[in-house]
């Protein structure tokens, strides 16, 4: 592999992964699994802030749900780094529906299989996404 497979990707731990205690666990994963952390920090979203983050599910049935759980308590947001990071870090977190992530995944280890937002993690899902998402959250 050569150095410009190097990329970077923006991870949320969502309010019910800090409310489970999963920060430590979900870090643990990456980290394993070799991914670099670059910046991370605590907060708690804004309404204006989740909308224009979620911009692209804007008008769908479960948008204003969505919108009110990740306002709902502290997040903690990252910045990590690797080679592969988008994909490994999406294969870690598994699939967005819990029910369907595999065990040994974030998300089949610890999503919330009755409610779908409740799944613990989010991660970019492409390289654009993860250039608009890191400017969003960290302003780089
Ligand atoms: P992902 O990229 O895996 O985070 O999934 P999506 O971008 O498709 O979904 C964004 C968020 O909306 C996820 F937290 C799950 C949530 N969602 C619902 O609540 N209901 C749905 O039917 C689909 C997604």
């Amino acid at each position: 592999m050569t150095e410009q497979m190097v990329e970077q990707t923006l991870v949320i731990i969502k309010p019910d992964g800090v409310e489970k205690r999963l920060i430590g666990e979900v870090v643990k994963r990456y980290e394993t699994a070799g991914l670099r952390m670059v910046i991370m920090k605590m907060t708690i979203l804004s309404g204006g802030f989740v909308e224009s983050f979620y911009a692209e599910h804007r008008g769908k049935a479960f948008f204003q749900d969505l919108c009110g759980f990740m306002t709902s308590g502290p997040v903690v947001i990252m910045v990590l780094e690797g080679k592969d990071c988008i994909e490994t870090v999406r294969a870690i977190n598994g699939m967005t529906d819990s029910n369907a992530a595999g065990a040994g995944t974030i998300r089949g280890d610890f999503g919330d299989r009755t409610v779908i937002r409740r799944n613990v993690v989010h991660a970019s899902d492409s390289a654009e996404s993860a250039r608009r998402e890191i400017k969003l959250c960290f302003n780089c």
